[in-house]
């Protein structure tokens, strides 16, 4: 039986790990068995969540742990799909992870007020004298990566401005349809569910999510994908 470690649920979402969520519906999608927990990044082979352990093995990396079931259990995720729609779903992924990502990132831990009611709450448990200094750390590493890939660099405004191209990019990639390749959902579309989950959260406010929910197209994939992954989160919800 494969354990996926991620975060958890966290800050009103059934899972708080974007990258942890897209393991988790690629694994649902292979319909292979999994049990969860939770890890800390400090434990996982390449220092992110998630990874997983199968029979012993552990793999990192939600790109490489999807290229694992794949392989190991002979599953396409992205069957019946035309070499051309495969490309499409790479450059889709690619789009959402480094770019709309980070763009949703910068609000989450940047903005002092979502920082101070999500993130700064991982250390409550820290001893008093620790707290701040963990939390510092924490933002200022954030602060460097959004830096490096090029969003920290900009205005709020032009951070907005990137995220929305991207968030009409896939109002216009799912048109009508119910998933982005049709009827059925395909490996890339856990990547923009989980992205999309994160940014649309109601526990954060920020100008990219308020954009986002003008995108009835986005609000109502967000929610078809959650009845089906997290059904029972869902319920709770309700
Ligand atoms: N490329 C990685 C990205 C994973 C990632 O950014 N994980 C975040 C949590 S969503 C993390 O563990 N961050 C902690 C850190 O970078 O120190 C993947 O696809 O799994």
């Amino acid at each position: 039986m494969i354990t996926l470690y991620s975060a958890g649920p966290g800050f009103d979402l059934p899972e708080y790990s974007p990258y942890g969520a897209k393991t988790e519906i690629q694994l649902q999608l292979a319909d292979l068995p999994y049990v969860k927990q939770i890890g800390r990044p400090a434990d996982s082979p390449k220092g992110q969540l998630p990874w997983i352990e199968d029979e012993g093995e552990r793999i990192a990396d939600s790109t490489f742990i999807r290229a694992h079931i794949e392989s190991k259990y002979g599953v396409d995720l992205d069957a019946g799909l035309s070499q051309e729609d495969r490309a499409r779903a790479w450059a889709i992924e690619r789009m959402v992870e480094n770019q709309l990502g980070w763009t949703a990132a910068h609000f989450r831990f940047l903005v002092a007020e979502n920082f101070d009611k999500g993130p700064a709450h991982w250390f409550d448990a820290a001893p008093e004298a620790m707290r701040e200094t963990l939390k510092d750390g924490l933002r200022a590493a954030v602060k460097t990566n959004v830096h490096a890939v090029g969003v920290g660099r900009h205005s709020d405004e032009e951070i907005t401005w990137l995220g929305e191209r991207s968030l009409k990019a896939l109002q216009v990639l799912l048109g009508d349809r119910p998933f982005l390749f049709g009827e059925r959902p395909v490996g890339s579309e856990a990547v923009v569910y989980s992205t999309l989950m994160v940014t649309l959260n109601p526990f954060f406010d920020s100008p990219l999510r308020r954009r986002a929910e003008a995108m009835p197209t986005l609000v109502a994939y967000v929610e078809r994908m959650t009845d089906r992954f997290y059904p029972d989160f869902r319920k709770m919800a309700a």
